[in-house]
């Protein structure tokens, strides 16, 4: 009750930030990509993780002000990097249940979109699985106004959920993001390698793009490399990083080859 009520306050106290972690091309090395993962800095309770805050904020429908702030937030600063002539990116947030579950968030994405003057291919919306199963017509609708749009649509944390494979199909996604508990052991569990395996080459049977998340050693890089995961997160490459440590690594990063 204490954490709703300093979170209610928290975007006018401005406490809230958008952290970026890079995205990696594995065939070329490039960072392609960033996701917004949001911060916390509450004057009260210190840094809370949103881990803690989210589902809150889902309950007392906070997260409506606080999702449309990070997408606002995290197009507005990708567009100023863009005309800054920095390589550009794509920028992946993170969709809460209740945010999706509106009808209205095609709409809002729109909204922002123009309000920030960001294209929208450079936009990527992660939704997890879950909220995709509760009720598969309406997320195939939901999905296909977004991608008449044309916004780029991730299933986030894929392998962990309850989707059924028969579905998947149905829905207009581009990515699937590889759970990064399968990776934590990819090169030393041979189930985990398994479902790795399994997930790349069904993403690619149905023409959809792979992306690895929590890749943390060289060897997991290799292994992804092996069997053609285009792309990776983690901390092996970096960690989420503020705004200004992302922008000069964009800087240091435009003149490489
Ligand atoms: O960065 P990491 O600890 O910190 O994020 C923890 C969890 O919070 C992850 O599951 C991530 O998807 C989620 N998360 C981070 N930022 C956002 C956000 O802006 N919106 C939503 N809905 N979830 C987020
Ligand atoms: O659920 P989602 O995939 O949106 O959450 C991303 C979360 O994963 C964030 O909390 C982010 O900080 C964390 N993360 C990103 N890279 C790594 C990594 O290499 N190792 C670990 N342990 N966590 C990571
Ligand atoms: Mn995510
Ligand atoms: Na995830």
């Amino acid at each position: 009750l204490e954490l709703e009520s300093f979170l209610r306050h928290a975007i006018d106290n401005k406490e809230l930030s958008v952290n970026y972690q890079p995205q990696i091309d594995i065939p070329t090395g490039r960072i392609i990509g960033a996701e917004a993962l949001l911060r916390w800095n509450s004057a009260e309770l210190g840094m809370v993780s949103p881990v803690e805050f989210i589902p809150i904020a889902e309950e007392t429908g906070l997260i409506s002000p606080i999702g449309e702030w990070v997408l606002r937030e995290a197009c507005r600063q990708v567009k100023e990097w863009r005309d800054d002539g920095l390589p550009e990116i794509q920028i992946a947030v993170n969709i809460s249940v209740q945010q999706f579950a509106k009808q209205s968030l095609d709409k809002l994405v729109s909204k922002v979109l123009l309000e920030t003057g960001l294209p929208v291919h450079c936009l990527e919306l992660e939704i997890t699985e879950n909220m995709l199963m509760d009720d598969v017509e309406g997320a195939v609708e939901t999905l296909h106004k977004l991608k008449d749009l044309g916004i780029n649509l991730a299933i986030d944390d894929f392998g962990t959920g309850y989707s059924s494979l028969s579905y998947l199909k149905r829905f207009p996604i581009d990515k699937l993001k590889i759970d990064r508990s399968f990776i934590t052991y990819v090169t030393t569990e041979p189930s985990d390698a398994a479902v790795t395996q399994a997930i790349i080459s069904m993403a690619h049977n149905l023409g959809l793009t792979v992306i690895a998340e929590g890749v943390e050693e060289a060897s997991q890089l290799e292994f992804l490399r092996q069997h053609h995961c285009e792309e990776m997160q983690g901390y092996y490459f970096s960690r989420p990083l503020i705004a200004s440590d992302m922008e000069a690594l964009l800087r240091s990063h435009k003149g490489s080859p």
